[in-house]
């Protein structure tokens, strides 16, 4: 059946300027495209290092968070808003480990990024944080409700 309103979850995905950059968008995009997963919201932006601060909020006082920030602004990201069961943990798994040296191949880390410092994507780690970052890039008139033509096959 369609799932249900209430069990429909959402995660904050973003491209970073390394994955722009090196023409990785429509690479990533179709491996979450492709899983089933629904596309609510997207835009390219560059990030103030304001901005990225606030993003990366949790990191203050490690060591590379300057190095963090001040990448993360240093050229247009794709934000995106993804929707679908499950997808904030399996989101992770398709992301893979933080470090390329640990991501499996099969992951977009492990097939498409060598460097921690240049990882080419972030998504949400949890509820809570999938919350606070959609809210932190995305106006909520910037997500689109509708329903896709493969939600029936696929809930
Ligand atoms: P993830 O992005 O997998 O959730 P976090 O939240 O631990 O991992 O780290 C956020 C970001 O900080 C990573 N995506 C990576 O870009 C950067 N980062 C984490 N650890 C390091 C490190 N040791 N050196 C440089 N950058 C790092």
């Amino acid at each position: 059946s369609i799932l249900e309103a209430a069990e429909r979850e959402r995660t904050f995905i973003a491209i970073k300027p390394d994955g722009v950059q090196r023409g990785l968008i429509s690479e990533i995009i179709h491996r979450f495209e492709r899983k089933g997963y629904k596309l609510v919201a997207i835009k390219l932006v560059i990030p103030t290092k304001e901005f990225a601060e606030k993003h990366y909020h949790d990191l203050k006082g490690r060591p590379f968070f300057n190095g963090l920030r001040d990448f993360l602004s240093s050229g247009p990201v794709v934000a995106m808003v993804w929707e679908g069961q499950g997808v904030i943990k399996y989101g992770r798994k398709l992301i893979g480990a933080t470090s390329p040296h640990n991501s499996e191949p099969g992951t977009i880390r492990g097939d498409l990024a060598v460097s921690v410092g240049r990882n080419t994507i972030h998504g949400s780690d949890g509820p809570e944080t999938a919350n606070a970052e959609i809210a932190l890039w995305f106006k909520p008139e910037e997500l689109v409700s509708y329903t896709s033509n493969a939600e029936k096959w696929l809930y």
